[in-house]
Formats: C-alpha cells, structure tokens, sequence
C-alpha cells in the first residue's frame, strides 16, 4: 500500500532550498495532468515537508480523537452501544496507523512522530481537546465530526501523494459507518425524552464552535492553502469545506428540531451561508496547547507510550528466549 522507502533529506521546518527548475516543472506538470506521485518519485523538498506537517496531524489527530469517545465505552447505555463504539474507537487508532504509515514514507519516523506529539512540537486537531461531558456529546462527535471529517477526506482523497490518497479512501469507507453510528444516536436522543431532547441540544451547542474551527482558519488567514492547493494535496480551500458541511448537515440538524447556537446562520440568495465569527482567538489558544483538555490528552498518550513500551521492546527482540514466569 506504501511502497517501501527510507528518505535520509527530510527538511527542516523554514529550511529554505532552490529546486531543480527542470525537475520542479516537470514535478508541477505531472501535478497538473492528475497523475499522483508515489514515495519513490522526485519531489520538492517543501513539498515533502508540508505533506509530513499535515499528514501526522491528521494521524496524531486520530489517536488523540479516540479519547474523547473512548472514555464513554464503559458507560454506553446498553450492551449493543458498547459494541458499537468499541468498534468505533478501535477503527480511529487503525486510521492512525495507516496514516503514520502513509507518513513514513516521506522519511519521518514514527517514533520522531509520537515524539514531536508528546512534546508538543506537532499539532492535532482542535476539536479534541474538548471533554465529551455527557453520552450526547459522543452522538455529536461521531456524527457531526465524523460528517466534518469526510468532508475534508472524501475531497482530499482525490489529491496527488498517493500514500495519502489510498490511506483517505480506506478511512473514508470506515468513516461512513461512523456516520451513521452518529446519527441513529442523535436521532434516538432527539426523539426521545424532553430531558434526552435537551441532553442532545446542549452537546451540540458546545460542539458547534469546534466544529466551525475544525476546518481551519478562514481562507484570508490561512497559511498553507496556496501551496497545497498548487500542489494538489489539498483539494479545496477551509472555507468551501465549511460551506460544503453547512450545506449538507445544517438542513438535517433543523429536520431533527434542533438548533444551532449561531443566531446569524442563514443561506443566502447566492447561495453562500453566512455565520458568525466563531472566535478565532479561542481557536488559536487551543491548537497552540491551552484547550480546556489539551494537557489531560497529552498526558493519557504519555502513559500509554510509557506503559506499552516494554511490548515495543520484545517486539524488536524476535529472537529472544520466553522466560516462564515465576509466579
Ligand atoms: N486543528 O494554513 P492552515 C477524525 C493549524 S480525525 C488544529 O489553514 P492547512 C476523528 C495548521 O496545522 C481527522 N490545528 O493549515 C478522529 C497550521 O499550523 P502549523 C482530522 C489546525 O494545513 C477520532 C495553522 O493552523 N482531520 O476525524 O492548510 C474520532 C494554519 O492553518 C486546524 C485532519 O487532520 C485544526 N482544526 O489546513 C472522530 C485533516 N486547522 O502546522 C473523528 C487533515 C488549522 O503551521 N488536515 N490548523 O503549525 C487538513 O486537512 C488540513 O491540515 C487543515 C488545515 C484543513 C486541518
């Protein structure tokens, strides 16, 4: 699925290099008629560099995702719920290991990886550094975020690092029954009791803004669009990716009688929706490390590294001789 390569060059962040003009243009042109780049063909070095920036996250983003929902498996209401999100949650560290997978072929290790996560150095997305207060909170998550996030991989699929491309089309397939997970929850709590009816309504007041930012910064603030959007990897733009989730979900969370805590939320004649500002400047706090969870996320994964390190260890031993245990 990956192809098999070990690059020794991986840039440094602001590392500033003069490619190859031929081997850019010809790189650029083969962008440009739709053909993919695998682990083994020429690339530029910022390329490579952005494509390892956001592919980690979105792996680191997926291991840290599972706790959120994770801490609910064993408080699900019911037996068949359980199951459910076990299943759920075991298929979001799975995306995690594809995608680092798909990462280690531009030359990062996955240790370096987990490293740079536990230091800080790399990010993941925001949307995970919120508690999931209430059984609704894991309905939201898993429908809304899940919607939100094939949005943006269902698009970015089609983009050109093929590692990335084949791992996105797996995870997409998986997402969808995440999906539908979601919605029978929500839709079971919608229907249900008044206070069940307000149970869901609260969680998705508190989702909604880290939803809107889940998408990244509007368009004229973000920093990495052009480039990516030049280069193919990624397919459309933060702000055409929340239009696309207002267009397709915001119709069905008013079918259920919900509301959306944005007064200001409407389609216009153009078509294009309009909303507030979700605060930008909470956004920032919380992708820079001072989200309401960030340090209880960072640290459950820093003891699960440290806890599972021995298996790590016996696995890089093959060879070694079982020792019966004493006792
Ligand atoms: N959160 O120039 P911009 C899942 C950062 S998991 C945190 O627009 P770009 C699931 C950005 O990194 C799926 N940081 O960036 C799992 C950059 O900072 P650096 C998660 C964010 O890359 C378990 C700076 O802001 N999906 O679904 O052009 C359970 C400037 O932004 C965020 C992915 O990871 C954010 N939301 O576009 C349930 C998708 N947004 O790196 C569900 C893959 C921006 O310069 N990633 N930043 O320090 C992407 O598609 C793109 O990276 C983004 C941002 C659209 C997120």
């Amino acid at each position: 699925m990956y192809g098999n390569i070990s690059v020794t060059d991986a840039p440094k962040a602001g590392e500033q290099y003069i490619e190859d003009p031929v081997k850019l243009a010809e790189f650029e042109a083969k962008i440009e008629r739709g053909e993919k780049i695998e682990p083994t063909d020429w690339m530029p070095r910022e390329y490579r560099r952005q494509l390892i920036r956001m592919i980690e996250q979105h792996a680191h983003s997926e291991i840290i995702g599972a706790l959120p929902e994770g801490t609910w498996i064993t408080r699900a209401p019911g037996f068949k719920r359980k199951m459910a999100l076990m299943a759920k949650v075991q298929d979001e560290i799975g995306h995690g290991q594809l995608l680092y997978s798909a990462a280690e072929t531009l030359g990062k290790s996955r240790e370096e990886m987990l490293n740079d996560l536990l230091s800080g150095k790399s990010k993941y997305s925001n949307v995970f550094n919120y508690p999931a207060e209430t059984w609704a909170d894991t309905a939201v998550i898993a429908w809304l975020i899940d919607a939100a996030a094939i949005i943006n991989q269902v698009t970015n699929a089609k983009g050109s690092y093929a590692p990335y491309s084949r791992a996105l089309e797996r995870i997409c397939t998986e997402e969808s029954f995440h999906l539908k997970y979601g919605y029978d929850n929500v839709v079971t709590l919608a229907t249900g009791t008044p206070k069940q009816r307000e149970m869901v309504q609260a969680a998705l007041n508190r989702w909604w803004k880290p939803i809107m930012h889940f998408f990244g910064p509007p368009d004229k603030a973000s920093q990495h669009t052009a480039t990516l959007m030049k280069w193919k990897v990624k397919m459309a733009s933060n702000d055409d990716m929340r239009q696309q989730f207002f267009e397709s979900y915001v119709p069905k969370i008013w079918e259920l009688g919900l509301t959306v805590p944005d007064p200001n939320l409407r389609k216009n004649d153009d078509g294009v929706w309009e909303y507030s500002d979700p605060d930008w400047d909470e956004f920032k706090r919380v992708i820079n490390g001072d989200g309401p969870c960030n340090k209880e996320r960072l640290s459950v994964r820093k003891w699960v590294e440290e806890s599972g390190a021995w298996v790590r260890n016996a696995l890089l031993k093959p060879d070694a001789r079982y020792v019966t245990p004493l006792s």
